[in-house]
């Protein structure tokens, strides 16, 4: 950064290390708004403990063995923010109309606290009212019945849902009568589950955190452990004591990535001294990847070929590739075929720098490969993800210890709410064990994914949305089409624990419905309640809350979908209030439906609770030619609009003082960010060419589609001249979502492409 740095307001380089003494203050200031100081403690010492409440902060996995809580920022504030002292209630609705919340920010409307009572909108005053529970789901259970068609229909879920609500979820709405499952993984995770199945015939992960004990070079591309899921920078720093290379792709100097200090570690905190991460870091271009996994592949078959020549072995498997592969040739062709220009081209980096890399990968017994938003959120998501595939088959790099690739999810149940049942894609097996379990045959045809619900809704199809959780408008691309479209909707029904601007966008009629959090005891007809969640490595443990609710008003998740379902559906096969009596029984259905689940109430009552069947873990090919694919991808198409020398290619990122949507405060320490989010970083060089200096006010705008197209502007960010990868440019995520039209998105998996927008920057007039 410049040395004008401290003239510019809240802007300033940071100079220490992830972690540290810098996260310990921001918890306490986090914990001091937010919490009642007598249950804090207690309550994050709970966290990810066997018999505490799962963190809602992030999916990464629980050491099993581990005795301490493990310290975390950034699930400290998520905690905190739930389990806040502060109130939203039906006094303060009455205060303030819908009108004047809209002006607020997204921080103030959640900082108002948990919401107390359900809330119906009325249009007379412009104000949420108070409702009754019966008379809220009576209402919702006469227009759900009211339609002709229940496609019409679109039924939200977003990734904190248990795998007992979303289950009874997408029972419910399955025995309605539609597909219709836009899901938060749809704008997240979709190109991992879209492409993995075809690459190895399984969606998920096959790693455990036990083969991070036994991996010999890690290789992080696309995402930010230090913010996003900061506990596996435990297990970074662990990995790299032992002397392992950790190889990161990122067009950001990230700080988690580079250097952490470990609060539990005291001899860290006291000499104010920090464990390296990265071993090299490579900043790839904004959209990069697919040529640097190229380019790596064609190193690595360059380097074999050699070795070959010099009567060595060679450097694959060759063994693995003639027993468990198909597509090498191919895939060898497509190598031969792209030429070392081109990957320098995309990716921004050097032929000696990618072969470097290789030779990391090559050296290294057992490799792991862990990935984010960084992969998937491009229009070549999915190809991004099969070569990731390819690069470690290539080795054998997948199905034994201390090897595998490692998608680091984002909420803590999204992986599990889609094992459960929410998919807009159901296969035959799932609908028939559906049928066979409960007697009624569900719907076949595919439903909406999120871009298709939205577009469904904003051409007036889609007639009404429930939500479980989330704040669809607003992570969705191009709120400047989804806000006008969710005002024309029938029906909005939100079930939620915090005030968001979705629950503004009022159509006909708006209801919210308030949850009780994680943290909270859930108290049914059986006693308390404990529910269930898959992390990224698809470990499958209980959570149980303990705090008093915030309202005596709260229900729980599955209680709120039974009470929908019952006023919906009364001749549901389904006995609804059975099943919520005692969560047990949930989990025996899900068992009948999903046989990897066996035993299930048994097995999660063991801490720490069971891993689900990942067949590629053991080098089972669930595919269609039953081999793991070798894959040719595409992804090096010349783009037009991004050849003008002025065009940037800018990704959307989340700062470190957010969840999602969800702003927690202004901050973005480790990028150095103080109190603002009006922010743009570019390159020092780039800056330069466009004639613009650090500091500048300017507009971003997206170069549009096809020529002509409507602008899309974010106006007057800052310009802050940063260690990104020239050509690349990053802004905060929600603001800049307006960059992206609803209809850039990756054709495989439907993932919008938040990270990969050709944009100008000028001057701000
Ligand atoms: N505290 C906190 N924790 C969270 C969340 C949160 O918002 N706050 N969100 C949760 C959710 S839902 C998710 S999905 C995860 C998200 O976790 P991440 O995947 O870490 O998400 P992003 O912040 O979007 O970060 C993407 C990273 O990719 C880099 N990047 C951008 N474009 C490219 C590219 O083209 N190539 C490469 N190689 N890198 C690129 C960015 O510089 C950034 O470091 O975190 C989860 N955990
Ligand atoms: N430009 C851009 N857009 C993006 C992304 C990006 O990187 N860039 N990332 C995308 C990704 S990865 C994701 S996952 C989506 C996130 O999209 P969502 O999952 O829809 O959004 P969140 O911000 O996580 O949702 C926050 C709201 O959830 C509610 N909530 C919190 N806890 C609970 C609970 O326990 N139960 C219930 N019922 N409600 C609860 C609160 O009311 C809160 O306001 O955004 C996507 N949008
Ligand atoms: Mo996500």
């Amino acid at each position: 950064m410049a040395k004008e740095d401290e003239k510019i307001p809240g802007v300033k380089p940071y100079a220490g290390s992830a972690g540290g003494w810098g996260a310990l203050g921001a918890v306490a200031r986090a914990l001091k708004g937010q919490m009642a100081v007598a249950e804090d403690v207690r309550t994050l010492m709970r966290v990810n403990q066997p018999w505490g409440f799962d963190c809602p902060g992030c999916a990464w996995p629980d050491p099993r063995h581990s005795s301490s809580f493990e310290f975390c920022e950034n699930g400290a504030k998520a905690v905190s923010w739930e389990a806040t002292s502060k109130r939203t209630t039906p006094e303060f609705f009455a205060r303030h109309t819908v009108s004047e919340l809209w002006t607020w920010s997204d921080y103030a409307l959640e900082n108002e606290g948990r919401l107390t009572h359900p809330m119906a909108y009325d249009h007379a005053t412009d104000r949420y009212v108070p409702i009754a529970w019966a008379d809220a789901f009576m209402r919702i259970g006469q227009v759900l019945r009211g339609y002709a068609d229940p496609n019409v229909v679109e039924f939200y879920t977003s990734g904190r849902t248990s795998n007992e609500a979303a289950f009874l979820y997408q029972l419910f709405v399955r025995e309605y009568g539609t597909n219709n499952f836009p899901d938060c993984s749809n704008m997240c995770h979709e190109a991992t589950s879209v492409g993995l199945p075809v690459s190895i015939g399984v969606g998920k992960g096959t790693v455990t955190l036990e083969d991070f004990d036994h991996c010999d070079a890690i290789f992080s591309i696309g995402h930010n452990p230090g913010t996003n899921h900061p506990r596996m920078l435990a297990t970074l720093r662990e990995a790299s004591r032992r002397g392992v290379p950790i190889v990161v792709f990122n067009p950001l100097k990230e700080r988690g990535l580079e250097r952490f200090a470990a609060p539990q570690d005291p001899l860290e905190m006291l000499t104010l001294g920090s464990t390296p991460i990265a071993s090299t870091y490579y900043q790839v271009k904004v959209g990069g990847d697919v040529a640097v996994l190229k380019g790596m592949m064609k190193a690595l078959l360059a380097m074999d070929a050699e070795d070959l020549a010099s009567g060595g072995p060679g450097l694959l498997d060759r063994g693995f590739i003639a027993g468990h592969t198909t597509g090498f040739e191919a895939l060898e062709a497509d190598l031969a075929a792209v030429s070392w220009d081109t990957i320098e081209t995309h990716s921004g980096l050097t032929e000696a720098d990618i072969t470097a890399a290789a030779k990391v990968y090559a050296s290294a017994k057992n490799v792991i490969l862990c990935y984010g938003m960084g992969i998937t959120q491009h229009r070549h998501g999915t190809s991004n993800v099969q070569q990731l595939a390819n690069l470690l088959l290539l080795r054998g790099n997948i199905g034994r210890p201390g090897a595998g690739i490692c998608p680091l999810r984002g909420h803590s149940n999204v992986q599990g709410d889609r094992t459960v049942g929410i998919t807009e894609i159901p296969s035959q097996g799932l609908l028939q064990a559906i049928e066979r379990s409960f007697g009624f045959r569900p719907p076949q045809a595919k439903g909406h994914n999120a871009v298709e619900a939205l577009q469904a809704i904003i051409e007036g199809h889609a007639k009404a949305l429930v939500c479980l959780g989330g704040n669809l408008a607003v992570a969705m691309s191009d709120p400047e089409a989804v806000f006008p479209g969710m005002r024309k909707l029938d029906l909005a029904v939100h079930v939620a624990t915090k005030l968001n601007r979705s629950h503004l966008l009022v159509g006909r009629e708006s209801i919210i419905l308030p949850c009780l959090g994680r943290a909270e005891r859930d108290m049914q007809e059986a006693g308390p309640q404990a529910v269930t969640v898959e992390d990224s490595m698809s470990m499958v443990h209980a959570s149980r809350g303990t705090l008093r609710p915030a309202s005596e008003q709260l229900r729980s998740e599955p209680a709120i979908v039974a009470g929908i379902a019952l006023e919906t559906l009364p001749q549901s096969k389904v006995d609804w209030t059975w099943l919520i009596a005692d969560y047990a029984r949930i989990r025996d259905k899900i068992e009948a439906v999903f046989p990897d689940f066996y035993r299930f109430n048994e097995r999660v009552a063991v801490p720490g609770g069971f891993r689900l069947d990942v067949p590629a873990s053991r080098r089972e090919w669930r595919t269609a030619t039953g081999k793991a694919n070798f894959l040719v991808c595409a992804g090096l198409e010349e783009d037009s609009r991004t050849s003008g020398s002025n065009v940037l290619r800018l990704a959307t990122i989340r700062s470190h003082d957010q969840y999602n949507t969800t702003i927690y405060g202004l901050n973005d320490r480790y990028r150095g960010i103080t109190g603002r989010r009006d922010i743009v970083f570019v390159n020092p060089g780039d800056l330069e060419a466009l004639g613009l200096a650090h500091g500048d006010l300017v507009d971003v705008e997206a170069v549009p589609e096809v020529p002509g197209g409507a602008p899309r502007v974010l106006p007057r960010q800052t310009v802050v001249a940063y260690e990104i990868a020239p050509g690349s440019a990053a802004a905060y995520y929600p603001e800049a979502n307006g960059l992206v039209a609803l209809d850039r998105y990756d054709a495989q998996s439907g993932t919008p492409s938040y990270k990969s927008i050709p944009v100008v920057i000028r001057r701000a007039l």
